[in-house]
């Protein structure tokens, strides 16, 4: 569809030139045009982001670019998160998740991303932020009476604090009360089994398809 390939463009170039308001606008135009939003995140935001990245990796550029960057897919997220939510808001709760970005880890988009899919397909999120400790992970799951613990880590040092978490249930005797996911780019189907997790998955699509089959429906 041209009208979507112009507006990805438009998404695209609000990276590129860090700019929020662009962002902003290009967002509201997927939602009015009626796009696949989780289509719009992927190639409007997602690549360019990653290319940032890149280009960062490759000193091109500079974390206060990356920062603004960042910043920019940020608020135009927001935009499609808020009428994802109004989609999940119509729905049967399938399950309880409680989600968040391990302790040392700043990364939020990815995991907002995966909480605001999840609650676009019915399941009630509770979205923790970044930076969450272990043992707050462990509170909140017990305090909304959660089916799953979400994790994400996007450092591969961040990433063992997704088996902390696992360690510290097993530790209490609570661990079989939850299936839990692990995610992140450098988290792999390989980590997931050593940590003795129940699921990965690589993106938001696949985390919903996975909880779907694995989870889903069993509060419904
Ligand atoms: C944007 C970005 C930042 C931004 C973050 C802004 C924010 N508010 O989130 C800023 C500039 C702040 C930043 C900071 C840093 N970053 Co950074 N960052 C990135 C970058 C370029 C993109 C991440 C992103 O948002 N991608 C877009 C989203 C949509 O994709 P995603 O996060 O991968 O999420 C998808 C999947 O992974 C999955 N997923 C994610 N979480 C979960 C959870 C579950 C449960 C499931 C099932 C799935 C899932 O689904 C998501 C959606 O489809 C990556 C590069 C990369 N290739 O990932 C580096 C990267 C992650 N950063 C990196 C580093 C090193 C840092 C810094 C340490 C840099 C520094 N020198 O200060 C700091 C970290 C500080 C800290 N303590 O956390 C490294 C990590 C290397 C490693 N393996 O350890 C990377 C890989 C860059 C690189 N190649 O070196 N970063």
């Amino acid at each position: 569809m041209a009208d979507a390939e112009r507006i990805y463009e438009a998404m695209r170039k609000s990276i590129e030139t860090y700019d929020s308001d662009a962002a902003v606008a290009a967002a509201e135009e997927a939602v009015s045009a009626g796009l696949d939003l989780l289509e719009a995140v992927e190639k409007g935001f997602a690549g360019p982001i990653r290319e940032l990245g890149e280009a960062f990796d490759r000193m091109e550029i500079f974390l206060p670019e990356l920062t603004l960057g960042a910043d920019a897919m940020k608020a135009g997220v927001a935009v499609l998160e808020k009428a994802l939510d109004e989609q999940g808001a119509k729905l049967e709760k399938k399950a309880t998740v409680v989600i968040g970005t391990v302790e040392g880890d700043i990364h939020d988009i990815g995991k907002s991303v995966v909480a605001t899919l999840l609650q676009a397909n019915g399941y009630e999120v509770y979205d923790l932020g970044v930076e969450v400790p272990s043992t707050r992970i462990i509170d909140a799951a017990e305090s909304h009476n959660a089916d799953v613990i979400a994790m994400s880590a996007l450092l591969s040092t961040t990433m063992l604090y997704q088996r902390d978490v696992i360690e510290l249930l097993k530790n209490k005797g609570t661990r079989d009360n939850y299936y839990i996911l692990v995610g992140g780019a450098p988290v792999t189907q390989a980590w997931a089994e050593e940590i003795g997790a129940n699921g990965f998955a690589n993106d938001a699509f696949e985390a919903v398809q996975l909880l779907d089959r694995e989870v889903g429906g069993q509060n419904s």
